[in-house]
């Protein structure tokens, strides 16, 4: 089985961002009987749809595992839903800040992972990571890239994906205080379960 497993750079006031820290580790581990590819991609409104569809030609992938940082929030988030708007509050790395704007005018308003998030939530729970479903992954680049990938699970109908929220790693340089954390091992763990999971299907 091939995995497409993605993280994104750094962005905002982040010298790091943890989902290419956990893409990274996830893939030079490895996992028994996958092949997992990783890529990291551009915080870039305009960018990352291309950048996602040019590794999808390339890999031919069965599953698109897509990580991304939420700095707020304080477990692994399993997002169920990507909406068809881009709207920011603050720029992108291309200084671009979209305002209540389609991604797509003639696409639906929302697209729907087709991934078993309710098994894969219990999988993490069992796995001792705290976990939770997510029906918004926000408005900015991780739900533009989103779209992206649940647009090209209905051209690809073999296809899978599934985006996954992860929060600051504990001891992530961040030059703001008070922000939830969770090891780093942990969330490690919680794609590798979800690789695991699927894997078995
Ligand atoms: N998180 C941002 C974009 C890049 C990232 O890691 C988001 O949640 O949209």
């Amino acid at each position: 089985m091939k995995i497409l497993l993605t993280g994104f750079e750094p962005f905002l006031d982040y010298s790091e961002n943890s989902s290419w820290v956990v893409a990274e580790q996830v893939a030079t581990r490895g996992v028994v009987g996958c092949d997992v590819v990783v890529e990291q991609l551009p915080v870039s409104f305009m960018r990352v749809g291309g950048a996602l569809r040019k590794a999808v030609e390339e890999h031919n992938p069965d599953v698109a595992i897509m990580l991304g940082q939420a700095g707020n929030s304080d477990s692994v988030r399993l997002e169920r839903v990507a909406l068809n708007l881009m709207d920011a509050t603050n720029a992108d790395n291309d200084g671009y800040m979209p305002n209540e704007e389609p991604i797509s005018p003639d696409a639906p308003a929302a697209l729907f992972t087709t991934m078993p998030i309710k098994r894969l939530r219990s999988a993490i729970e069992a796995a001792g990571v705290g976990v939770k479903i997510s029906n918004s992954a926000g408005l900015y680049v991780c739900n533009r890239l989103y779209f992206e990938a649940l647009t090209l699970c209905r051209e690809r109908p073999s296809m899978w994906a599934i985006f996954v929220h992860l929060p600051l790693y504990e001891g992530q340089p961040s030059a703001k205080i008070n922000k939830p954390t969770m090891p780093l091992e942990a969330m490690i763990k919680a794609i590798q379960t979800i690789i695991e999971d699927i894997k078995n299907d």
